[in-house]
């Protein structure tokens, strides 16, 4: 099975215009009975609104957005307004092309079209047999409360991105019909963001827990606890997907450039550990002249490198560094065991999360109960860097992977790693932050995690990292916002199975319709990897073709071949390019090397990327809505076009502007040309070939001229 997706080149630009006129209207505001509801423009052709029961709404201090924005009106605004509009009022705000309309207290939202017609996008849910279109249920102790809004939808409608669904045998694009918790999980990292084909795209701007339904005709966003409804809308012509990312962009912050050593091969595994095997293996990367570009140590460099397995760390890093020329990361969890020399001082200090029902833990393993810090305190960010500044960064490893970065408890064990409850047999510990309640702030803990390491390499460099980073971390989870920092997700522990690998595409581009396309996966996945049988190498090597052509290359596994005791985990499972055979071997070396000859074009990417919040991670949706059968194909979550699958790929018709630049399907190896398609076609599939097509020049390409 291949992702041909994934493995299409194009040397294409597309030329986003953005008509950034200004709002007529500071602002509306709602007061319907207890219910105050401000509407404003923010961003580019971008409308905020913000509700509240009983008191304004504001002191919303988990808000993803920028403000002021990167572009467009608004930011420092707070509740201004020049509409003031009562029970079964009206009024209209104009932001850029993007209307938001008040009629009889009923929101709805219309883009303004160049003729002067208005196209209507969703308006707030209505019916004499519906709950209210903004409903609240309100404990009366409490200000906070769980909101039900709801918006319309067309039974036709496409919805695309929300994040990165691993659950429910999840292998679409298309989300229509879907219900998705608001819940991280290992590997299940939902965003409340989507695009819908209509040429809008709607962000609710809380991280707390709750569900997001895409039924037939309703649309509805369920918060569990909060104490202001924030969201966000913005239009764009219908297919010009490029324009509603710019615009999202805009308002919740753009990538930074990674480093340059980061986009070739990152070699991971679970787990060496010790300094020899480290040297070793730098060694023999050198020897066998195979290019890597980080080298990453998992857990159990804990204890700041306990001295019996890692005598010298900075002399470690650097004969890393001159053998291979490759940078080295490590891991870390947010947890704390009792035992730890940090314990006390962080529970003193009061940087852990805690819980309502007192007994404070959150986490285990291994079999030891632990403690989460608290990344939404400050404090904690600033006790954490501290830490790695001393024990990682001043022996020079720069990068740090930030694992198990959920939130969340055991108490509530889908919420984190999954351990099996055998300790506790009727858990109920619900976690407490800084920032608030899980329930409330839950989804907010792994973007403020990625922000201590963030704000860890500002204060050493003294430089906001709004333009380039010096050096990365690498996250199991994020939110939205999660693009602008120096940092990028991989899929999470995935399980080494053919359809998993169809799933990873689906799971990418529907991370990048959110915003994060700094992106990457397991190759050959987590577990589960038989490479001693026949399907298990194939599957190793077919997966190392996907992640070849993706933002970053990177390969982490265990396995289940005997390893000592001590110290725990010590896995000795090999997964260097050259343990899967001498045949393979050739194979993924060759790989190794095409990924290298791509890095000026990959590096091209991430400036667009950078720039304009051009996704890298594109389904077909984004260049080719032209192609009727593009459009029925993603509607229907049709494999064929969501996923792709080998020997028959379907290259989809250009558009009348690619027929313009006389572009044309091009085979990347033969260079033979498969015209404007529209059609399936039958592409032989060997092993050792990685299946691409391209558009536009070669040469281009190659060079990172795009
Ligand atoms: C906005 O865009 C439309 C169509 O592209 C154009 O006709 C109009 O002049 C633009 N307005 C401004 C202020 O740029
Ligand atoms: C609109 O674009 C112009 C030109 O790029 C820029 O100078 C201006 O600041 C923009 N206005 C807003 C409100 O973003
Ligand atoms: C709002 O507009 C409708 C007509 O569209 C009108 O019937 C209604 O009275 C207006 N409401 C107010 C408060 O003016
Ligand atoms: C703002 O724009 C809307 C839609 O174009 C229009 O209906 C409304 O009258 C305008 N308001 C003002 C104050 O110009
Ligand atoms: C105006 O433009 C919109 C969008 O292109 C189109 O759907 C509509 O039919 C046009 N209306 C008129 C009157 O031309
Ligand atoms: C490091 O691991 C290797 C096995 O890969 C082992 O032979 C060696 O003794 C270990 N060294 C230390 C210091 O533990
Ligand atoms: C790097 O390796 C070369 C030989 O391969 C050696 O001469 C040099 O001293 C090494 N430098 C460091 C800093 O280890
Ligand atoms: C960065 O420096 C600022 C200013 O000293 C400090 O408030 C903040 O806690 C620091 N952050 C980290 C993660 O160390
Ligand atoms: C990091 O550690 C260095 C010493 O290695 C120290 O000079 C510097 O102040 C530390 N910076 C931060 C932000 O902790
Ligand atoms: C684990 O070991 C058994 C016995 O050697 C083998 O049959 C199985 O395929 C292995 N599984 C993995 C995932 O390596
Ligand atoms: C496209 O090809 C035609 C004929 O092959 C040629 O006449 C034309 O100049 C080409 N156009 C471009 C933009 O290269
Ligand atoms: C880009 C890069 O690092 N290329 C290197 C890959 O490995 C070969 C052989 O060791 C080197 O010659 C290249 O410079």
């Amino acid at each position: 099975m291949l992702a041909a997706l994934a493995l299409i080149l194009a040397a294409a630009s597309v030329v986003c215009a953005t008509n950034n006129t200004t709002s007529n209207s500071t602002g509306i505001k709602l007061q319907n009975g207890f219910e105050r509801v401000y509407i404003q423009p923010y961003g580019n052709n971008g409308i905020r609104v913000r509700a509240s029961l009983m008191r304004d709404p504001t002191g919303h201090k988990l808000s993803a957005f920028l403000d002021p924005p990167l572009e467009g009106p608004g930011g420092g605004q707070g509740l201004a307004y020049d509409q003031v509009v009562g029970y079964q009022g009206n009024g209209t705000l104009q932001n850029g092309n993007i209307v938001a309309q008040v009629s009889l207290g009923v929101i709805s939202f219309y883009r303004a079209e160049t003729n002067g017609s208005m196209t209507l996008l969703t308006q707030e849910y209505t019916d004499d047999k519906a709950l209210y279109s903004r409903y609240y249920v309100q404990e009366y102790k409490s200000p906070s409360f769980e909101a039900e809004f709801s918006f319309t939808s067309d039974l036709d409608e496409q919805i695309y991105g929300m994040g990165q669904q691993a659950c429910c045998r999840d292998a679409s694009v298309n989300k229509k019909g879907q219900s998705i918790d608001l819940i991280n999980f290992n590997s299940f990292v939902p965003i409340p963001v989507y695009m819908s084909n209509k040429g809008y795209l709607q962000f609710f701007n809380m991280p707390s827990q709750g569900r997001m339904e895409f039924s037939s005709y309703r649309t509805r966003f369920i918060s569990s606890e909060a104490t202001v409804v924030d969201y966000w809308i913005t239009t764009a012509e219908p297919g010009d997907y490029d324009t509603l990312q710019e615009q999202y962009t805009g308002v919740t912050g753009r990538q930074p450039m990674p480093p340059d050593y980061i986009f070739g091969y990152q070699q991971s595994k679970m787990r060496y550990w010790n300094q020899t095997q480290v040297m070793d293996l730098a060694q023999e990367f050198h020897d066998r002249e195979v290019n890597v570009s980080l080298i990453v140590v998992d857990f159990f460099n804990w204890k700041s490198f306990d001295p019996e397995y890692w005598p010298d760390p900075a002399a470690m890093a650097a004969f890393v560094k001159n053998m291979t020329g490759a940078e080295m990361m490590v891991s870390l969890w947010p947890s704390v065991e009792d035992l730890s020399a940090n314990y006390i001082t962080l529970q003193e200090q009061g940087l852990l999360a805690a819980t309502r029902d007192g007994t404070g833990i959150v986490d285990m393993f291994p079999d030891v109960y632990t403690r989460l810090y608290d990344s939404t305190n400050p404090a904690s960010r600033e006790f954490l860097w501290k830490r790695l500044n001393e024990s990682y960064y001043a022996n020079g490893i720069h990068n740090f992977w930030i694992d198990q970065a959920d939130g969340g408890s055991v108490g509530e064990p889908w919420e984190n790693m999954g351990s099996t409850m055998k300790y506790i047999p009727y858990p109920r510990s619900f976690t407490q932050y800084f920032a608030g309640t899980q329930e409330g702030a839950g989804k907010i803990y792994p973007w403020l995690h990625q922000a201590a390491i963030q704000e860890g390499f500002q204060n050493l460099t003294g430089q906001s990292l709004t333009e380039t980073c010096p050096h990365m971390s690498l996250t199991r989870s994020t939110f939205a916002g999660g693009q602008r920092y120096c940092s990028y997700m991989w899929s999470g522990d995935t399980l080494a199975e053919f359809p998993v690998l169809t799933q990873q595409i689906t799971g990418a581009v529907s991370a990048a319709a959110a915003g994060i396309s700094s992106w990457t996966l397991d190759i050959g996945g987590f577990t589960g990897l038989d490479i001693d049988a026949d399907w298990g190498k194939e599957l190793y090597v077919r997966w190392f073709g996907m992640a070849v052509l993706l933002p970053y290359v990177h390969t982490d596994r265990i396995c289940n071949l005997t390893s000592p005791a001590e110290p725990y985990s010590a896995n000795n499972c090999p997964n260097e390019p050259w343990s899967y055979g001498e045949d393979n071997f050739v194979i993924l070396k060759k790989y190794i090397n095409q990924r290298y000859e791509l890095v000026p074009y990959v590096k091209a990417l991430f400036q667009h990327l950078h720039e304009s919040g051009k996704s890298i991670m594109r389904a077909l949706y984004y260049d080719f809505s032209s192609d009727p059968f593009v459009v029925q194909a993603t509607g229907v979550n049709n494999p064929l076009v969501v996923e792709q699958y080998m020997f028959e790929v379907y290259l989809p018709r250009l558009t009348q502007s690619m027929i313009a630049q006389n572009y044309s399907w091009t085979y990347w190896r033969t260079n033979q040309d498969y015209g404007q398609c529209g059609n399936t076609v039958n592409v032989s599939a060997p092993l050792d070939e990685i299946p691409v097509f391209y558009l536009g020049s070669k040469a281009d390409i190659l060079s990172g001229n795009i």
